[in-house]
């Protein structure tokens, strides 16, 4: 090949990987490599450019080796940070009886049983009045089986649920999204109003210690509430959320026995958090809005699911589908 007043001869420099091309001038001559415009010989030898690339290659073997002891070194350090988590995509368009099984993505803890289409959270109510004993108190929490990352991440869950009452009584008491710190069961004192997100005994204490996040669907008036029929976000505490919103506006009730929808999404950047709601056949309707940091709230590794809760009166918190997407940039 002739460019200008220079030439190109092909030599095999090296042996090996590289095919290496002398240029040669009335100047200079240049050894370069095909993919690899700065090696450049001008008067050294291809052999000095030949130890350039052996050196650096050997750099970046020992980098490389660095990196993988040093991450192997904190993954013992530190593991609950082990797990090298990307970004997370499932979905549940129903579910069944083998839904709580070992070999399923699901751990369903305390009162959680799988039945056909659907999770029930808690018990069904008796239609018996006084025959609710065995429904009362209960506490039931579903996580997917891997955490998920929930900081630096967009991420967006969507499910369907349904609530029925008990016949002729008040019911309660709700339940909740939640982003959990472990895979943990409940608190069996979680119970009641508490929507199993906190022990009854966590509820005065400083907490700052438990990183979690949860979105409650809260069906019962307790002395703190605005009402029976609201959304509200919360870290540690029932009692005092970071935003509370009744739903009578919107025209949903909680516990109409009818199929609804929740969205929830957030952005770890801009720190928007926003909950929608609508029957199954309806258009989804914001709820609320509010700003959260929330790498400043729970851990970038996460597990994900929902609580609900019975205390004196009971209903049933029937999970019907539920997808997740957490996108890390
Ligand atoms: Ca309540």
């Amino acid at each position: 090949m002739v460019t200008g007043g220079s030439h190109t001869e092909k030599h095999s420099c090296y042996s090996n990987a590289e095919e290496f091309v002398l240029m040669t001038d009335n100047s200079s001559s240049v050894c370069i490599a095909d993919e690899d415009s700065e090696c450049q010989a001008g008067n050294e030898s291809c052999g000095t450019i030949k130890q350039n690339k052996y050196n650096n290659n050997m750099y970046l073997v020992l980098l490389l080796a660095a990196a993988f002891l040093n991450q192997a070194y904190a993954a013992r350090l530190a593991p609950e940070s082990a797990p090298q988590l990307s970004a997370t995509n499932f979905k549940f368009g129903a579910f069944n009886r083998q839904s709580c099984s070992s070999s399923s993505n699901l751990l369903c803890s305390g009162a959680v049983t799988a039945g056909d289409e659907f999770l029930s959270l808690t018990p069904d109510p008796s239609p018996f009045f006084a025959s609710q004993d065995s429904n009362r108190n209960k506490v039931g929490r579903l996580l997917y089986r891997l955490p998920v990352v929930a900081w630096p991440a967009f991420v967006s869950t969507a499910f369907t649920f349904r609530i029925v009452g008990a016949s002729n009584s008040p019911s309660g008491d709700g339940m909740t999204f939640i982003m959990a710190p472990d895979n943990s069961p409940s608190l069996e004192d979680s119970n009641g109003f508490n929507l199993g997100i906190v022990g009854q005994a966590s509820t005065d204490v400083a907490s700052d210690d438990i990183r979690q996040l949860a979105v409650e669907l809260d069906t019962y008036k307790n002395d703190f509430d605005i009402d029976g029929n609201h959304i509200a976000v919360e870290t540690t505490s029932v009692e005092k959320p970071l935003i509370a919103k009744s739903l009578n506006d919107s025209g949903i009730d909680l516990k109409s026995g009818k199929d609804i929808k929740i969205q929830i999404d957030y952005n770890s950047w801009t720190k928007w958090f926003e909950v929608y709601a609508a029957y199954e056949s309806d258009p989804l309707v914001k709820i609320l809005s509010l700003q959260i940091d929330i790498a400043a709230t729970v851990k970038n590794s996460m597990y994900v699911g929902f609580t609900a809760s019975t205390g004196y009166f009971t209903e049933s918190h029937q999970l019907l589908s539920w997808e997740f997407k957490s996108t890390t940039k």
